[in-house]
């Protein structure tokens, strides 16, 4: 058993383990991220793409800020399509005064490990076997590196282990409570090297939901809802993109340039929250604690939110020599949490066609569209929630 000591063990090299480490680095506090795949598996994977300006924010006060604000596209607001001719632009600047961005979760990742390589800092890939010990007195982490048993000991640990990862069920089950709605539809998602539109666009039609997004001037992230069952080798590029834009109205399905896709994958839809977010010295982040359905374009914003909260707890205990923040960590995080759980539903519900709707269901969303397109009031109100919603300032 080789063992060693951290402040803060950090599980899971994702977008949230991965920046709370280098704020911490960036404050003197000591940490290890264990990561269970490889640096090349986690580089590759292709996810969110829309940011709130408080994570364009956060990522530039860790000193991200460089190829960001060169290659990411700043929005005022983004586009609606129903009905085949109806469009509404959620107009998120003329109503509060924020911009959103659109740049690549792959990018945010290659620039957070591109900061570790030059801090030198300490993440082990391909752990395996990792384990939580000790949660509500003296914390240790072991795990296994191509079968050498390890033993990390420290003070705290992070949870940024994602929806899938070990952190959540080494909270016991007698404290923990679990909220989840599954939804009967999946995204299929593709990537291609082709000139996207200029802006990002929802749009709610009787087949089905679709939506076009961007990564950078040549290349395009375009989804459409697809069944649960489907495989991706059920969508060859030309149903692909004949059905993307069946459903988009015909003057924007005109614009759209299709090419091959280099990329596609399918993400199944949920809902879910646990609660609390701290067990003893464990603090879960991110998607290890909950997972939005993408529609709201939340969960990496959420995920960052969460980071900023836990580093300025971790601040507060180590060089202020106080544990109010840490004591609040879950409940202020979880608000935040469930106010944006309830929009990614309602915004998902808005715009999906689910297997069991009435014509009666379908008219009553259309009436909600219209109605926002009309009124001020609803607009201020959908562009404050897909903005971002407040982040409590902890400094
Ligand atoms: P991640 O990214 O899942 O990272 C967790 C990391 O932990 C590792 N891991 C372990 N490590 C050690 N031991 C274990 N036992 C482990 N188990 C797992 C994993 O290998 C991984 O490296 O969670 P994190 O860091 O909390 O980040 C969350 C975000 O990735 C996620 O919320 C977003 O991608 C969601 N999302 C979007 N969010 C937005 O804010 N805006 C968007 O536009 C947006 N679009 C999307 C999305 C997610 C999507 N999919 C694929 C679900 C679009 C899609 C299609
Ligand atoms: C994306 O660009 O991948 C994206 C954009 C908006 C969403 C979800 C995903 O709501």
């Amino acid at each position: 058993m080789i063992e060693s000591k951290t402040q803060v063990a950090i599980i899971g090299g994702g977008p949230s383990g991965m920046l709370l480490s280098l704020l911490l680095h960036q404050e003197g506090i000591d940490n290890v991220v264990l990561e269970r795949s490889t640096r090349e598996h986690v580089l590759s994977r292709i996810r969110a793409g829309v940011l709130e300006w408080s994570t364009v924010e956060l990522l530039r006060r860790a000193g991200l800020g460089t190829r960001m604000d060169l290659e990411g596209h700043v929005h005022n607001g983004t586009r609606v399509a129903w009905g085949g001719a109806h469009t509404l632009l959620f107009d998120i600047h003329t109503y509060t005064d924020r911009h959103f961005m659109a740049y690549g979760q792959t990018a945010i990742t290659e620039d957070l490990y591109q900061a570790h390589d030059a801090l030198g800092s300490d993440v082990q890939h391909q752990v395996d076997q990792v384990e939580l010990h000790d949660l509500t007195d003296q914390p240790y982490v072991t795990y296994t590196i191509n079968g050498q048993a390890h033993r990390l000991n420290c003070e705290v640990i992070a949870g940024c282990d994602g929806f899938h990862g070990v952190s959540r069920g080494a909270i016991p089950a007698s404290v923990q409570r679990n909220f989840e709605k599954v939804y009967p539809f999946g995204w299929m998602g593709v990537l291609s090297e082709t000139p996207p539109l200029d802006d990002i666009w929802y749009i709610q039609h009787p087949d089905g939901f679709a939506l076009a997004s961007q990564r950078s001037p040549m290349l395009s992230r375009y989804y459409v809802q697809c069944d649960l069952n489907d495989r991706v080798q059920d969508w060859s590029d030309e149903r692909f993109w004949q059905t993307l834009l069946e459903r988009m109205p015909p003057e924007l399905a005109a614009s759209v340039v299709t090419g091959p896709s280099i990329e596609k994958s399918i993400a199944p839809l949920r809902s879910f929250v646990t609660e609390p977010m701290r067990y003893g010295q464990l603090f879960l982040v991110g998607d290890a604690a909950h997972i939005v359905p993408p529609t709201g374009a939340k969960g990496l914003n959420l995920a960052m939110s969460d980071v900023y909260y836990l580093w300025r707890a971790l601040v507060g205990r180590y060089r202020e020599n106080s544990e109010h923040l840490a004591d609040r960590y879950s409940q202020v995080a979880l608000k935040r949490v469930w106010d944006t759980t309830r929009f990614s539903w309602w915004v998902t519900t808005l715009l999906h066609r689910f297997p069991d709707q009435t014509d009666f269901d379908m008219r009553t969303r259309l009436s909600e569209l219209q109605y926002m397109s009309e009124s001020p009031v609803a607009m201020h109100q959908l562009a404050e929630q897909y903005g971002g919603f407040p982040i409590e300032d902890w400094g």
